[in-house]
């Protein structure tokens, strides 16, 4: 077997001394940390349309990455040498999983028909691969954005046919991910919303939006897929508005629309801060729904207003969302994949790897962490002990909703002026500062 990235050899874990670029300093796939191993916990997935597609272009100039594998066509061969490429880079990184939409795998034809056969063509090379490696699919998704057919939205779409295009999309991507044994299917909507309310039916495109989730839920039945459907939250880019905005949004709209069975949230950092949240936030948004199901793992720019995607660097972060997924009892079908890519600046093959092996790394070090802290059981302890008041006497009874207002004025003319403790958040962040050394 040829191989691509011939200076590059398979990582290993060498320890937190090495000085080896493609060592883990961290991530110690086998190590076992609170009863599972880092492999376990972590379940990293690397992204198909940046690790092979994401040529590294800017709205300012045009891409820089080279792909010595990739001939710059969209024909169905050119499809299928990038993926002995990736699946090469999966073996060396130890990265386990991975997620793809359809046309990063498989262009377009010349019709739709064409389409799909080029799909069912490449699913089944994906599969060999599959098979050969070990290496596992976390979620499939159709790309319902990039074509131009798809500029006012797939199922916002004011066109009908548009719509029914979109949904024979999803029909196929969703029957690649069942073959592929998909763990999770996602959608994400960055042209479901609106430029202009000028020109939008915001009520009809979002009884459309869910209509088209409700045929997937069925397709998914009558073809014995049993994976978890996720959204993806995103606010805005590229629409002015995305109807999908933060975790917040998600959940009222599969509330409303009877489908909070069916679907759990990929959550991404980036879009948490384009939303004008932590990603904390829209985590515990999502737990509190029980509803968190999988994270696209990378982080934004402080400077810049955009989805920069860049790769997870911040331990400080990852500790904290490592935190959330130890406390909800880590993932289940879900996982951490590097919706990532490379500065445009960092052009040649081996980056690809600097920039896993980071990510990696830095949630290696985050779980450590996060798990030294829940077991410290300080910050826990704190926060319990904070809502202590409604545990017993009329503080149980509003939380059991057994009381009434009558009772409350009653109880609260009878009592002393109520005094707050402190919320000692500068001693609290001094705890976890403590553990980052
Ligand atoms: C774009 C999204 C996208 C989804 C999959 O901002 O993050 O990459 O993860 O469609
Ligand atoms: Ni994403
Ligand atoms: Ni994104």
């Amino acid at each position: 077997m040829s191989e691509y990235f011939p200076t590059i050899p398979a990582f290993q874990y060498e320890g937190p001394g090495s000085t080896n670029p493609f060592a883990f300093r961290h991530y110690n796939a086998d190590e076992v940390i609170g009863g599972k191993t880092m492999s376990e916990h972590l379940r990293f997935g690397a992204a198909y349309w940046h690790v092979m597609r994401n040529e590294l272009g800017d709205p300012f100039g045009a891409g820089t990455a080279l792909m010595p594998w990739d001939d710059g066509s969209e024909s169905l061969q050119n499809a299928l040498n990038r993926i002995p490429v990736f699946f090469e880079f999966l073996e060396k990184s130890q990265i386990d999983y991975y997620c793809f939409h359809d046309r990063d795998i498989s262009p377009e034809g010349a019709t739709l028909t064409e389409t799909h056969k080029n799909l069912d063509r490449i699913v089944q090379e994906l599969e060999k691969f599959q098979n050969e490696t070990g290496k596992k699919l976390l979620w499939g998704t159709a790309c319902l954005f990039s074509h131009p057919r798809y500029a006012q939205g797939a199922a916002t779409s004011p066109q009908a046919d548009v719509f029914a295009y979109g949904a024979s999309q999803i029909k196929h991507a969703l029957e690649a991910t069942h073959r592929l044994g998909g763990e999770g299917y996602t959608f994400w909507g960055g042209r479901e919303g609106y430029a202009t309310l000028l020109n939008t039916d915001m009520k009809r495109e979002l009884d459309h939006l869910a209509a088209m989730l409700h045929l997937a839920v069925d397709h998914a039945k009558k073809i014995g897929y049993t994976g978890q459907f996720y959204i993806e939250p995103k606010p805005r880019e590229p629409s002015t508005h995305q109807y999908d905005s933060d975790s917040a949004a998600c959940l009222n709209f599969l509330r409303e629309y009877d489908l909070l069975d069916h679907f759990k949230l990929n959550i991404e950092t980036n879009h948490a801060t384009l939303a004008g949240h932590t990603m904390e936030h829209e985590l515990d948004v999502a737990i509190g729904a029980n509803a968190l199901g999988s994270i696209d793992a990378n982080r934004g720019d402080e400077l810049i207003g955009w989805d920069t995607d860049q790769f997870p660097t911040n331990v400080y972060d990852t500790t904290q969302v490592m935190l959330r997924v130890l406390g909800m009892g880590g993932f289940t079908t879900g996982g951490l994949n590097f919706d990532a890519k490379r500065r445009r600046e960092s052009h040649e093959p081996e980056d690809l790897f600097h920039a896993h092996i980071g990510g990696m790394d830095a949630f290696a070090r985050g779980l450590k962490i996060a798990h030294k802290i829940a077991e410290d059981g300080r910050m826990s302890a704190f926060v319990s002990e904070r809502y202590a008041s409604y545990d017993s006497g009329i503080g149980a009874e509003i939380a059991a909703g057994s009381t009434s207002l009558d009772a409350l004025d009653a109880h609260a003319q009878s009592i002393k002026a109520p005094q707050l403790p402190s919320g000692r958040q500068e001693m609290l962040e001094n705890i976890i500062n403590d553990y980052l050394v």
